[in-house]
């Protein structure tokens, strides 16, 4: 019996519905940051590779895939979350294994979500209609949707499921053909929903994997190949800019999800109970390794102490280590490479401002890339440490005097993803949120999500907005068709 990737660890490409090895023998070795153990090879994907995973998904429009009705599509689509939640332990360990990541918060919270990002929008395109015009009797004028064609996926290591399948989703609703280049640190569970994809009987060439690095490697092949029609991107703002340029060379249509340096303002009257709860997740969930953690906090001055106070006391009782211990909140970083780059960070604050808590490994933990979560204090707004996105459980807390002063220090960033703010005051919940320079505002709460608004960021968080019918728009191309009656 043919063995599965959460048995043996081993990350293979998925190509024209076969699983294969790489074609020039080339693959590297997958590390378990929790333990610093070795996992399993990845294969990487050659140029080759590359080009014959973008050639099964282009057959694959032609195909079967191609003459579906959309309820026959939605059913498939719609399959694959179901069998996603089937084998939600198996998702949820190989997403630990892989990420470092608590294994309750994969089983609790991202494979469902990722399962439901197919049925969310599997039920939705019953709702997409197009457009029609009518100026006088003897003119019509309608729209039609199609498939962009070709779409290549590329993915962080943050939340790979939950990010791979929210794009994935409606681009097979919408009927395109994808080839996927999950990211290298994480590359298990793409491979074991190319397995789902498989059982759940979707045509050979719709969804194609291919593993591997990003220049020179999977990714950039993949941005550059003259058969894909659109990329859609989430990662670092940096690898964003790099991906524009190599795919202006054959005009692909893009959509970025990018970085984030996240203001959570906490005004005086706000609840300071719901406030910290929240601002624990904000600040430490997933490690702070999620892009829209809100990791500059400020607090207005009259509640600056006890807020401290407080929120130090609970950091503290937050536990960090062994990732399937239940008890966890924070297991290691990625990789070691990206702990010495947050520690950079540290150290830069250690210099400029005031660590209160944290900034080291937690004693008894010897192996993996551990961080104890840090509260830096005493920062002056210029520093990296509140300029650059640290993607660590590293925040900095700033007390502020006015409205006026904290929106503009909220907006003195070149990120514009997202804003968190705390008050009981109605009026200026919504004042503020309309100043932020921001592509979503959280009032009172944070990461709260309706599938069906726009997410994403403006200035250099992001390009577009994926969700709902933004996401329709992405997958999706017109043609316009006018009749003279
Ligand atoms: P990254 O940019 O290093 O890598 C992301 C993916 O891009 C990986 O698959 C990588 O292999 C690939 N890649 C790298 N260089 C490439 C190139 N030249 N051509 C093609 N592909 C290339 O990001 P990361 O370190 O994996 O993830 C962390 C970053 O992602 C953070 O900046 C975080 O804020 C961001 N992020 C943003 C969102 C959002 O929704 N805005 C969500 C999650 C993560
Ligand atoms: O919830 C989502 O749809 C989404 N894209 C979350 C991104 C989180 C970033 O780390």
């Amino acid at each position: 019996m043919v063995q599965t990737v959460a048995q043996t660890h081993h990350a293979r490409l998925f190509i024209d519905g076969a699983f294969v090895e790489s074609s020039a023998g080339k693959r590297f070795v997958n590390i378990n940051p929790a333990t610093e153990e070795e996992l399993g090879w990845v294969e990487e994907a050659t140029k080759e590779d590359v080009d014959r995973a973008v050639q099964a998904a282009r057959r694959a429009l032609q195909g079967p895939w191609g003459r579906l009705s959309i309820p026959e599509r939605i059913r498939l689509v719609r399959r694959i979350g179901d069998l996603i939640l089937e084998r939600r332990e198996e998702f949820a360990r190989l997403e630990t294994l892989d990420t470092g990541k608590p294994y309750w918060a994969a089983y609790e919270h991202e494979i469902p979500r990722a399962a439901y990002n197919f049925h969310f929008f599997a039920d939705y395109l019953h709702s997409v209609g197009t457009e029609a015009y009518q100026l006088d009797a003897g003119q019509l004028h309608y729209a039609i949707r199609r498939p962009v064609g070709v779409v290549g996926l590329i993915t962080p290591w943050n939340l790979p499921m939950v990010l791979l399948t929210w794009k994935m989703a409606p681009a097979l609703a919408m009927g395109n053909t994808v080839v996927v280049k999950p990211a290298e640190l994480s590359p298990l569970s793409a491979t074991l929903l190319a397995e789902v994809i498989q059982e759940a009987g979707i045509p050979d060439g719709v969804v194609n994997v291919v593993h591997g690095f990003g220049p020179n490697s999977a990714g950039a092949f993949l941005v550059e190949h003259p058969g894909v029609n659109a990329i859609s991107f989430t990662g670092e703002t940096t690898t964003g800019k790099t991906i524009m340029a190599n795919a202006s060379r054959n005009l692909k249509r893009l959509s970025f999800e990018l970085g984030g340096k996240n203001p959570n303002i906490i005004f005086a009257d706000a609840d300071l109970d719901e406030a910290i709860d929240m601002t624990l997740r904000s600040s430490f969930h997933n490690q702070g390794e999620v892009c829209l953690c809100g990791s500059r906090i400020y607090v207005e001055r009259p509640v600056y102490e006890e807020f401290l106070d407080r929120f130090v006391k609970r950091t503290k009782e937050l536990v960090v280590g062994d990732p399937f211990d239940p008890k966890t909140f924070v297991g290691p970083l990625i990789s070691r490479e990206h702990l010495e780059r947050v520690m950079g960070y540290v150290e830069i604050a250690r210099n400029e401002g005031r660590i209160l808590i944290g900034g080291k490994q937690p004693e008894g933990l010897t192996r993996g890339y551990y961080l104890e979560p840090t509260i830096v204090v005493d920062m002056p707004d210029t520093c990296r440490v509140m300029k650059e996105e640290v993607f660590g459980p590293v925040v900095t807390v700033s007390p502020f005097d006015t409205e006026e002063e904290v929106i503009a220090r909220a907006n003195d960033t070149e990120y514009g993803l997202s804003a968190t703010v705390w008050t009981t005051n109605l009026k200026r919940a919504h004042r503020v949120a309309h100043q932020l320079e921001v592509g979503m505002v959280w009032i009172n709460t944070w990461f709260l999500r309706d599938l069906r608004t726009p997410f994403g960021g403006m200035k250099q968080s992001g390009i577009g907005r994926e969700g709902g019918m933004h996401s329709v728009e992405f997958y999706s191309e017109l043609t316009n068709i006018t009749v003279k009656l």
